[in-house]
Protein backbone atom coordinates (compact mmCIF):
# COMPACT_ATOMS: atom_id res chain seq x y z
CA UNK A 1 0.00 0.00 0.00
CA UNK A 2 1.00 3.50 -0.81
CA UNK A 3 -1.03 5.38 1.87
CA UNK A 4 -1.39 9.07 2.26
CA UNK A 5 -3.70 11.30 4.68
CA UNK A 6 -4.64 14.20 2.32
CA UNK A 7 -7.07 16.96 3.75
CA UNK A 8 -8.91 19.91 2.05
CA UNK A 9 -9.19 23.27 4.06
CA UNK A 10 -12.90 24.02 2.93
CA UNK A 11 -12.68 27.96 3.90
CA UNK A 12 -16.14 30.02 3.92
CA UNK A 13 -16.92 33.54 3.47
CA UNK A 14 -14.45 36.05 3.28
CA UNK A 15 -15.46 40.05 2.76
CA UNK A 16 -13.72 42.57 1.19
CA UNK A 17 -13.59 44.23 4.20
CA UNK A 18 -12.44 40.84 6.60
CA UNK A 19 -8.88 41.89 8.63
CA UNK A 20 -6.39 39.56 7.07
CA UNK A 21 -5.10 38.79 10.35
CA UNK A 22 -8.78 37.11 10.93
CA UNK A 23 -8.55 35.26 7.93
CA UNK A 24 -5.13 34.59 8.48
CA UNK A 25 -6.05 32.83 12.03
CA UNK A 26 -8.90 30.88 10.31
CA UNK A 27 -6.55 29.36 7.75
CA UNK A 28 -4.02 28.21 10.73
CA UNK A 29 -6.84 26.77 12.68
CA UNK A 30 -7.95 24.65 9.76
CA UNK A 31 -4.65 23.98 9.64
CA UNK A 32 -4.67 22.50 12.94
CA UNK A 33 -7.74 21.02 12.88
CA UNK A 34 -6.67 18.27 10.10
CA UNK A 35 -3.42 18.06 12.03
CA UNK A 36 -5.40 16.65 14.87
CA UNK A 37 -6.98 14.28 12.14
CA UNK A 38 -3.37 13.38 10.89
CA UNK A 39 -3.57 15.32 7.69
CA UNK A 40 0.09 14.96 5.99
CA UNK A 41 -1.36 16.78 3.15
CA UNK A 42 -3.52 20.03 3.56
CA UNK A 43 -5.03 21.55 0.37
CA UNK A 44 -6.23 25.36 0.72
CA UNK A 45 -8.54 27.21 -2.16
CA UNK A 46 -8.11 29.34 -5.24
CA UNK A 47 -6.93 32.80 -3.76
CA UNK A 48 -6.98 31.62 0.34
CA UNK A 49 -5.98 34.91 1.71
CA UNK A 50 -8.63 37.28 0.37
CA UNK A 51 -12.25 37.66 -0.72
CA UNK A 52 -12.68 36.51 -4.77
CA UNK A 53 -11.82 40.09 -5.80
CA UNK A 54 -11.90 39.66 -9.53
CA UNK A 55 -16.10 39.73 -8.63
CA UNK A 56 -15.34 43.93 -8.27
CA UNK A 57 -14.38 46.57 -10.88
CA UNK A 58 -11.44 48.09 -8.47
CA UNK A 59 -10.78 51.75 -9.67
CA UNK A 60 -8.82 52.33 -6.74
CA UNK A 61 -5.28 51.17 -7.08
CA UNK A 62 -4.22 50.71 -3.77
CA UNK A 63 -7.36 48.85 -2.48
CA UNK A 64 -6.29 46.30 -6.05
CA UNK A 65 -2.79 46.42 -4.63
CA UNK A 66 -4.16 44.71 -1.27
CA UNK A 67 -5.34 41.68 -2.51
CA UNK A 68 -1.78 40.60 -3.99
CA UNK A 69 1.29 38.77 -2.33
CA UNK A 70 4.68 40.66 -3.12
CA UNK A 71 8.22 39.42 -2.97
CA UNK A 72 9.91 35.77 -4.41
CA UNK A 73 9.26 34.08 -1.31
CA UNK A 74 5.05 34.08 -0.40
CA UNK A 75 5.91 31.78 2.78
CA UNK A 76 7.52 34.66 4.45
CA UNK A 77 4.93 37.65 3.48
CA UNK A 78 2.95 39.20 6.16
CA UNK A 79 -0.61 37.69 4.96
CA UNK A 80 0.53 34.36 5.04
CA UNK A 81 3.75 33.04 6.43
CA UNK A 82 2.45 32.25 9.85
CA UNK A 83 0.68 29.71 7.56
CA UNK A 84 3.52 28.21 6.22
CA UNK A 85 5.55 28.72 9.56
CA UNK A 86 2.60 26.37 11.32
CA UNK A 87 2.72 23.53 8.58
CA UNK A 88 6.44 23.72 8.62
CA UNK A 89 6.43 23.06 12.54
CA UNK A 90 3.55 20.54 12.17
CA UNK A 91 4.85 18.55 9.81
CA UNK A 92 2.24 18.56 6.86
CA UNK A 93 2.32 19.55 3.33
CA UNK A 94 0.11 22.44 2.34
CA UNK A 95 -1.30 23.43 -1.48
CA UNK A 96 -2.27 27.53 -1.14
CA UNK A 97 -3.47 30.12 -3.75
CA UNK A 98 -3.62 32.97 -3.71
CA UNK A 99 -2.87 36.36 -5.82
CA UNK A 100 1.04 36.74 -6.67
CA UNK A 101 2.46 40.42 -8.50
CA UNK A 102 5.86 39.49 -8.83
CA UNK A 103 9.10 41.72 -8.31
CA UNK A 104 8.78 42.91 -11.89
CA UNK A 105 5.22 43.83 -12.04
CA UNK A 106 3.35 40.89 -13.41
CA UNK A 107 0.13 39.60 -11.68
CA UNK A 108 -0.73 35.78 -11.75
CA UNK A 109 -3.62 33.62 -10.14
CA UNK A 110 -1.05 31.34 -8.27
CA UNK A 111 -0.75 28.55 -6.22
CA UNK A 112 2.24 27.31 -4.24
CA UNK A 113 2.84 23.71 -3.05
CA UNK A 114 4.83 23.84 0.35
CA UNK A 115 6.93 20.95 1.62
CA UNK A 116 7.39 20.46 5.03
CA UNK A 117 10.02 17.49 4.21
CA UNK A 118 11.76 20.28 1.98
CA UNK A 119 10.75 23.19 4.56
CA UNK A 120 10.06 24.99 1.24
CA UNK A 121 8.20 25.59 -2.10
CA UNK A 122 8.53 23.07 -4.29
CA UNK A 123 5.95 23.79 -6.82
CA UNK A 124 4.72 26.98 -7.97
CA UNK A 125 2.00 26.42 -10.95
CA UNK A 126 0.00 29.71 -11.99
CA UNK A 127 -3.75 29.37 -13.35
CA UNK A 128 -3.43 28.66 -16.99
CA UNK A 129 -7.79 29.11 -18.04
CA UNK A 130 -8.51 32.57 -16.86
CA UNK A 131 -12.30 32.84 -16.75
CA UNK A 132 -14.21 35.94 -17.03
CA UNK A 133 -13.48 39.45 -19.47
CA UNK A 134 -11.41 42.06 -19.13
CA UNK A 135 -14.62 44.96 -19.20
CA UNK A 136 -17.12 44.53 -16.43
CA UNK A 137 -20.14 43.21 -17.64
CA UNK A 138 -23.57 45.51 -19.11
CA UNK A 139 -26.00 43.81 -17.39
CA UNK A 140 -27.81 45.12 -14.31
CA UNK A 141 -27.00 42.88 -11.40
CA UNK A 142 -24.40 41.11 -13.22
CA UNK A 143 -21.56 39.33 -11.15
CA UNK A 144 -17.95 40.31 -13.04
CA UNK A 145 -15.65 37.80 -13.60
CA UNK A 146 -12.77 40.27 -13.98
CA UNK A 147 -9.77 37.89 -13.84
CA UNK A 148 -8.69 38.65 -17.11
CA UNK A 149 -8.35 42.04 -16.09
CA UNK A 150 -6.26 41.51 -13.19
CA UNK A 151 -4.42 38.62 -13.98
CA UNK A 152 -2.00 37.17 -16.88
CA UNK A 153 -2.48 33.73 -18.02
CA UNK A 154 -0.18 31.38 -16.71
CA UNK A 155 2.56 29.78 -19.24
CA UNK A 156 4.26 27.17 -17.35
CA UNK A 157 1.81 24.69 -18.14
CA UNK A 158 1.20 21.82 -16.32
CA UNK A 159 4.33 20.02 -14.77
CA UNK A 160 3.57 16.92 -12.50
CA UNK A 161 6.15 16.58 -9.44
CA UNK A 162 6.90 14.33 -6.74
CA UNK A 163 6.21 14.80 -3.30
CA UNK A 164 9.02 13.74 -1.07
CA UNK A 165 8.79 12.07 2.13
CA UNK A 166 5.17 11.59 2.43
CA UNK A 167 4.20 7.73 1.94
CA UNK A 168 2.87 5.20 5.16
CA UNK A 169 2.47 7.90 7.18
CA UNK A 170 6.72 8.67 8.15
CA UNK A 171 8.21 11.77 7.42
CA UNK A 172 11.61 10.35 5.99
CA UNK A 173 14.16 10.64 3.23
CA UNK A 174 12.65 10.87 0.01
CA UNK A 175 12.37 7.71 -2.60
CA UNK A 176 12.23 9.51 -5.39
CA UNK A 177 12.31 13.02 -5.39
CA UNK A 178 14.51 13.77 -8.30
CA UNK A 179 11.69 14.68 -11.10
CA UNK A 180 11.54 11.18 -12.52
CA UNK A 181 8.22 10.42 -13.32
CA UNK A 182 8.79 7.12 -15.43
CA UNK A 183 8.32 5.05 -12.71
CA UNK A 184 4.15 5.27 -12.32
CA UNK A 185 3.02 3.56 -9.13
CA UNK A 186 6.33 3.61 -7.44
CA UNK A 187 8.33 6.23 -5.26
CA UNK A 188 6.84 9.07 -4.07
CA UNK A 189 3.45 10.70 -4.98
CA UNK A 190 3.21 12.09 -8.65
CA UNK A 191 0.72 15.10 -7.99
CA UNK A 192 -0.64 18.07 -10.58
CA UNK A 193 -1.86 21.34 -9.49
CA UNK A 194 -5.44 23.12 -11.01
CA UNK A 195 -7.02 26.12 -9.97
CA UNK A 196 -10.42 26.45 -10.46
CA UNK A 197 -12.22 27.15 -14.22
CA UNK A 198 -9.04 24.57 -15.14
CA UNK A 199 -10.64 21.61 -13.64
CA UNK A 200 -13.33 21.70 -16.75
CA UNK A 201 -10.55 21.30 -18.94
CA UNK A 202 -10.08 17.74 -19.65
CA UNK A 203 -6.75 18.99 -22.11
CA UNK A 204 -5.30 19.83 -18.60
CA UNK A 205 -6.07 17.10 -16.29
CA UNK A 206 -4.77 14.72 -19.30
CA UNK A 207 -1.69 16.07 -19.80
CA UNK A 208 -1.16 15.24 -15.89
CA UNK A 209 -2.72 11.90 -16.61
CA UNK A 210 0.20 11.30 -19.31
CA UNK A 211 2.82 12.71 -16.94
CA UNK A 212 1.79 9.57 -14.20
CA UNK A 213 -0.05 12.07 -11.82
CA UNK A 214 -1.80 10.25 -9.13
CA UNK A 215 -3.42 12.92 -7.10
CA UNK A 216 -4.67 16.06 -8.77
CA UNK A 217 -5.04 18.98 -6.39
CA UNK A 218 -7.43 22.14 -6.91
CA UNK A 219 -8.60 25.46 -5.47
CA UNK A 220 -12.12 26.93 -6.34
CA UNK A 221 -14.35 29.82 -5.91
CA UNK A 222 -17.17 29.03 -8.38
CA UNK A 223 -20.18 31.44 -7.93
CA UNK A 224 -23.65 29.38 -6.92
CA UNK A 225 -25.73 31.77 -9.46
CA UNK A 226 -24.94 34.66 -11.76
CA UNK A 227 -27.81 37.15 -12.33
CA UNK A 228 -26.91 37.85 -15.56
CA UNK A 229 -26.99 34.50 -17.06
CA UNK A 230 -30.08 33.54 -14.99
CA UNK A 231 -32.07 36.23 -16.36
CA UNK A 232 -31.39 35.17 -19.84
CA UNK A 233 -31.65 30.78 -19.06
CA UNK A 234 -34.38 32.13 -17.00
CA UNK A 235 -33.58 30.11 -14.31
CA UNK A 236 -34.46 30.16 -10.75
CA UNK A 237 -31.40 30.71 -7.90
CA UNK A 238 -31.69 27.29 -6.70
CA UNK A 239 -31.44 25.56 -10.37
CA UNK A 240 -28.45 27.59 -10.95
CA UNK A 241 -27.02 26.58 -7.60
CA UNK A 242 -27.59 22.94 -8.33
CA UNK A 243 -25.81 23.53 -12.09
CA UNK A 244 -22.87 24.36 -10.63
CA UNK A 245 -22.38 22.23 -7.81
CA UNK A 246 -23.72 19.45 -10.54
CA UNK A 247 -20.83 20.61 -13.01
CA UNK A 248 -18.35 20.97 -10.59
CA UNK A 249 -18.65 17.32 -9.25
CA UNK A 250 -19.00 15.88 -13.11
CA UNK A 251 -15.46 17.39 -13.77
CA UNK A 252 -13.67 16.31 -11.04
CA UNK A 253 -15.37 12.78 -10.84
CA UNK A 254 -14.72 12.04 -14.83
CA UNK A 255 -11.50 13.70 -14.89
CA UNK A 256 -10.36 11.51 -12.04
CA UNK A 257 -11.92 8.51 -13.74
CA UNK A 258 -10.37 8.71 -16.92
CA UNK A 259 -7.34 9.58 -15.68
CA UNK A 260 -7.12 6.76 -13.09
CA UNK A 261 -5.86 9.54 -9.88
CA UNK A 262 -7.06 10.79 -6.91
CA UNK A 263 -8.20 14.47 -6.58
CA UNK A 264 -8.53 16.71 -3.81
CA UNK A 265 -10.71 20.24 -3.86
CA UNK A 266 -11.26 22.62 -2.20
CA UNK A 267 -13.66 26.14 -1.89
CA UNK A 268 -13.67 29.31 -0.68
CA UNK A 269 -17.67 29.64 -0.71
CA UNK A 270 -20.32 30.99 1.14
CA UNK A 271 -21.94 34.41 0.97
CA UNK A 272 -18.94 36.48 0.71
CA UNK A 273 -19.78 40.40 1.47
CA UNK A 274 -23.80 39.31 2.54
CA UNK A 275 -24.29 39.12 -1.03
CA UNK A 276 -22.31 36.82 -3.57
CA UNK A 277 -22.78 33.06 -3.42
CA UNK A 278 -20.24 30.78 -3.58
CA UNK A 279 -20.82 26.99 -3.86
CA UNK A 280 -19.14 24.80 -1.24
CA UNK A 281 -18.91 20.89 -2.23
CA UNK A 282 -14.98 20.39 -1.31
CA UNK A 283 -14.19 16.75 -1.85
CA UNK A 284 -11.77 13.91 -2.50
CA UNK A 285 -12.54 11.56 -4.95
CA UNK A 286 -10.78 8.24 -5.99
CA UNK A 287 -9.62 6.71 -9.09
CA UNK A 288 -12.89 5.02 -10.05
CA UNK A 289 -14.55 8.89 -10.22
CA UNK A 290 -16.45 8.47 -6.89
CA UNK A 291 -16.43 10.54 -3.84
CA UNK A 292 -14.62 9.40 -1.16
CA UNK A 293 -14.95 12.76 1.45
CA UNK A 294 -17.49 15.63 1.10
CA UNK A 295 -18.08 18.67 2.85
CA UNK A 296 -21.15 19.21 4.09
CA UNK A 297 -21.62 22.89 5.29
CA UNK A 298 -20.91 26.16 2.86
CA UNK A 299 -18.53 27.36 6.11
CA UNK A 300 -15.03 26.95 7.01
CA UNK A 301 -14.73 23.18 7.05
CA UNK A 302 -12.03 20.25 6.84
CA UNK A 303 -12.45 16.72 5.20
CA UNK A 304 -10.27 14.26 5.39
CA UNK A 305 -9.74 10.98 3.82
CA UNK A 306 -6.27 8.22 3.73
CA UNK A 307 -5.98 7.31 0.31
CA UNK A 308 -4.17 4.40 -1.53
CA UNK A 309 -2.77 5.48 -4.52
CA UNK A 310 -2.36 2.07 -5.57
CA UNK A 311 -5.84 2.31 -6.26
CA UNK A 312 -4.49 4.27 -9.34
CA UNK A 313 -3.02 1.10 -10.95
CA UNK A 314 -5.80 -1.00 -12.44
CA UNK A 315 -6.65 2.40 -14.05
CA UNK A 316 -3.72 2.97 -15.47
CA UNK A 317 -2.89 -0.94 -16.46
CA UNK A 318 -5.86 -1.52 -18.23
CA UNK A 319 -9.01 0.93 -19.51
CA UNK A 320 -6.90 4.21 -19.50
CA UNK A 321 -3.52 2.74 -19.83
CA UNK A 322 -2.32 5.58 -22.55
CA UNK A 323 0.72 3.96 -23.86
CA UNK A 324 -1.48 1.04 -25.14
CA UNK A 325 -4.55 2.60 -26.69
CA UNK A 326 -4.70 6.39 -27.23
CA UNK A 327 -4.99 6.92 -30.98
CA UNK A 328 -2.54 9.64 -30.77
CA UNK A 329 -2.95 10.08 -34.58
CA UNK A 330 -6.49 11.38 -34.76
CA UNK A 331 -6.31 14.45 -31.99
CA UNK A 332 -4.26 16.75 -33.98
CA UNK A 333 -7.22 19.12 -33.60
CA UNK A 334 -6.60 19.42 -30.29
CA UNK A 335 -3.65 21.13 -30.56
CA UNK A 336 -4.61 23.08 -33.81
CA UNK A 337 -4.58 26.60 -33.04
N1 LIG B 1 -12.59 31.31 -10.16
C1 LIG B 1 -12.98 30.65 -11.27
O1 LIG B 1 -12.15 30.20 -12.06
N2 LIG B 1 -14.29 30.54 -11.47
C2 LIG B 1 -14.81 29.85 -12.61
C3 LIG B 1 -15.99 30.50 -13.20
C4 LIG B 1 -16.14 30.07 -14.59
S1 LIG B 1 -17.72 30.28 -15.22
C5 LIG B 1 -18.26 28.65 -15.45
C6 LIG B 1 -15.15 28.41 -12.29
O2 LIG B 1 -14.74 27.53 -13.06
O3 LIG B 1 -15.83 28.14 -11.32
Amino acid sequence: ARLLKVAAAQVGAVHRWTDRADTLRRLISLLEDAAGRGAQLVLFPELTLTTFFPRYLIADEKELASFFEYGEDVTRSANAGKLFQRADELRIDICVGYAERTPDGHSYNTCVYFSANEHTVIMKYRKSHLPGTKEPYKEPGAINQLEKRYFEEGQEGFSAFRVPGMLNGTMKKSSNSDGDISAVGKGDPIVGILICNDRRWSEAWRVYGLQGAELILCGYNTTAWAPHLHGKHNQSREQSKADAYFYHKLVMQSNSYTNSCFSVCAARCGLDDNEFPLIGGSCIVGPNGRIIAEAQTEEDEVIFAEIDLTGCRPGKETTFNFGKHRRTELYRMLVDE
